[in-house]
């Protein structure tokens, strides 16, 4: 670990000779950057030499796609840009994946990406790739250095753009531009802030609302990424309209809170789609309306499709896209809630006739929801029944729910792509924003673990926590190595069902359980936490799992990292996609069983 304490952090002010090396790293200083994940390389050792002086910590890690993944969840939980950096070829190539992720998840996670040098780029050189169309797809901007003279400049630029279209952006480097004198002047950051949206467009927002005998809030990203958690709350209440999350964002608004219904979509409030489902105004706010967001789930067509939709989203291009919209305002999602708080306050609501009988729907729906949950401790259909019938091990159902209670105050919890970690998401309540790190729409296995780890590193006060499956643990384990040199401790739950789930899923709803490539043989992971220098526990009753969680949130505050492995039954939950599938259709000979 660098030490920190020998940081200068005061940025050079001026006109001033230094080497393109200093102008990138003062210009990450200006930008406020004390951490970035990465894996060391020739190609930029010029400007990592001098990180620790710039009170700049370097975090190896042990894969860069970890690295990014890493970048991500900690500029998740933080607010402020993840970084990360990597040898050019073969190291950023491994970007790839991480960067798509954190691209769908709205992080603003800078990659500097090292090149080949610009006197041998296109003659076949050592680990020689075109760097730029490979990631043109997944940033929000791409920088060029074209000119060490340009070094600060391109790379403010990156910092900039990332924070202000909410994603990732490359800084691709020669690594020749690193060395030489140049004269140059650090730029101050630029931070725009999107405004309360236009006045036309807010006005026609608060005649609907106001009019409203069913507002229902929809709370997405946005609110988190603005910092409008107080300025949502303020409008529930004003409408006292319920508010479910959007799909995966469970940490939009309090669930203690007695207008709280939970999330929409993929294993989500029964209660949020009943009530969503009766609602004549939506106000969608500071979320893209994904179009997995709002799936049938349990049988429900929840959608209303006869309701005004008013969306509220920063990036203009989500107005509209997916569900058509009776109003779009391109807005910060804090300014436009508190815009519409003040304007409609004072003013005769139509929802304030009804208040008593909305109020008694939300709270019937809520304890009608509690109760199927509770009553819910394991899967009823017929491969899940006959599966788990005679095994000792725990329903997936109460082992969640056991975490769930045993979850400690001021958690952070990333979770993987799996059928476990999805049926996660009805256990998953936060009170805090910045809480819930799930790998959002891009969807790859591997994602929770290093992202909880990277949080960690953002904010060590809070626990960490990641939910893996046992399939997606074996792509992201060699992370234990950060966790264990790094003195990173995180809470690994790894649900250990023995077999790619989630996919499993498919095979018996479509292809008559003819099972391919979906049995895992895993090694015992607590015993492989063991072997990297971290712990590990094998749970294997409910009664157990909450000693568990609390023993390793203890051991956090030492720096210790503890892989909790839960041996759960192979049943499964309701699959993520019916839609993408259908039952298959032979018309050659030698393929006609196969149906
Ligand atoms: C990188 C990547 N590879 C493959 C997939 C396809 N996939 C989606 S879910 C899943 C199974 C996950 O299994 P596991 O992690 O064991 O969790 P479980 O479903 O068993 O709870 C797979 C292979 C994916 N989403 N991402
Ligand atoms: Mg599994």
């Amino acid at each position: 670990m660098n030490d920190m304490a020998q940081g200068n952090r005061e940025v050079v002010r001026g006109k001033v000779r230094m080497t393109p090396s200093e102008a990138l790293v003062e210009t990450m200083v200006a930008q406020g950057v004390t951490d970035i994940f990465g894996i060391v390389g020739s190609a930029y050792m010029d400007a990592l030499d001098i990180f620790p002086a710039a009170g700049i910590r370097f975090i190896p890690v042990a894969h860069e796609q970890g690295a990014v993944h890493m970048a991500d969840g900690y500029s998740r939980v933080s607010g402020r840009h993840g970084v990360c950096i990597a040898q050019n070829g073969p190291g950023v190539t491994n970007f790839v994946t991480g960067l798509a992720a954190a691209y769908w998840a709205h992080s603003p996670v800078v990659a500097i990406t090292p090149e080949t040098g610009s006197m041998t780029l296109g003659l076949g050189g050592f680990q020689e790739t075109e760097q730029l169309p490979i990631f043109s797809k997944i940033t929000k901007y791409q920088g060029h250095v074209n000119n060490p003279k340009r070094m600060a400049e391109i790379t403010a630029r990156c910092f900039d753009r990332a924070m202000l279209e909410m994603g990732p952006t490359q800084l691709n480097i020669p690594r020749d531009f690193f060395y030489g004198d140049i004269e140059c002047e650090i730029p101050k950051p630029i931070r725009i802030a999107p405004g309360a949206g236009d006045e036309a467009a807010l006005a026609e927002a608060v005649k609907v609302l106001s009019t409203a005998r069913f507002p229902v809030i929809l709370s997405g990203g946005g609110v988190i990424m603005s910092e409008g958690m107080k300025e949502a709350i303020a409008l529930a209440e004003l409408l006292h309209a319920p508010v479910a999350n959007s799909y995966l964002h469970n940490d939009t608004f309090p669930a203690s809170h007695p207008l709280w219904v939970g999330p929409l979509g993929y294993q989500g409030s029964k209660a949020a789609m009943k009530l969503i489902a009766k609602a004549d105004v939506v106000l969608a706010l500071g979320t893209r309306l994904g179009p997995f967001g709002t799936l049938p789930q349990y049988g429900m067509e929840y959608w209303p499709k006869d309701a005004k939709i008013v969306q509220i989203d920063a990036d203009p291009k989500m107005l509209g896209l997916v569900k058509p919209i009776s109003i779009g305002i391109q807005a910060d999602a804090r300014a436009a809630a508190a815009a519409l708080v003040s304007r409609l306050s004072g003013k005769p609501l139509a929802c304030q006739q009804n208040k008593a009988e909305r109020d008694a729907a939300i709270k019937a729906e809520k304890a009608a929801w509690e109760k199927e949950l509770e009553q819910w401790t394991h899967e009823t259909d017929a491969y899940s029944v006959e599966i788990s019938k005679g095994s000792s091990h725990m329903h997936p159902r109460q082992m969640l729910r056991a975490l769930e209670r045993a979850m400690p105050k001021g958690a952070m919890v990333s979770t993987d792509i799996g059928n476990i970690c999805s049926v996660s998401n009805s256990y998953l309540r936060f009170d805090e924003p910045r809480s819930m790190l799930a790998a959002m729409s891009f969807g790859n296995c591997g994602y929770a673990f290093p992202v909880a780890v990277g949080a960690k590193i953002a904010r060590p006060d809070r626990p960490a926590v990641a939910y893996v499956g046992d399939g997606a643990f074996g792509i992201s384990f060699n992370e234990l190595l950060t966790c264990a040199r790094e003195k990173v401790g995180v809470t690994v739950v790894v649900f250990n069902n023995g077999q790619w789930g989630a996919e499993k899923k498919n095979h018996v709803d479509f292809y008559s359980r003819r099972y391919q490539g979906v049995e895992l043989e895993n090694p015992s992971w607590a015993a492989v936490a063991k072997a990297f220098g971290c712990d590990g526990v094998v749970v294997d009753r409910v009664g157990d799992v909450g000693a568990a969680m609390q023993e390793s949130v203890k051991r956090q505050q030492e720096g210790r990292t503890t892989l909790i492995e839960m041996m759960v039954t192979k049943e499964l939950g309701d699959p993520f996609r019916r839609d993408a599938l259908s039952k298959p259709i032979r018309h050659l000979e030698k393929y006609k069983t196969y149906v």
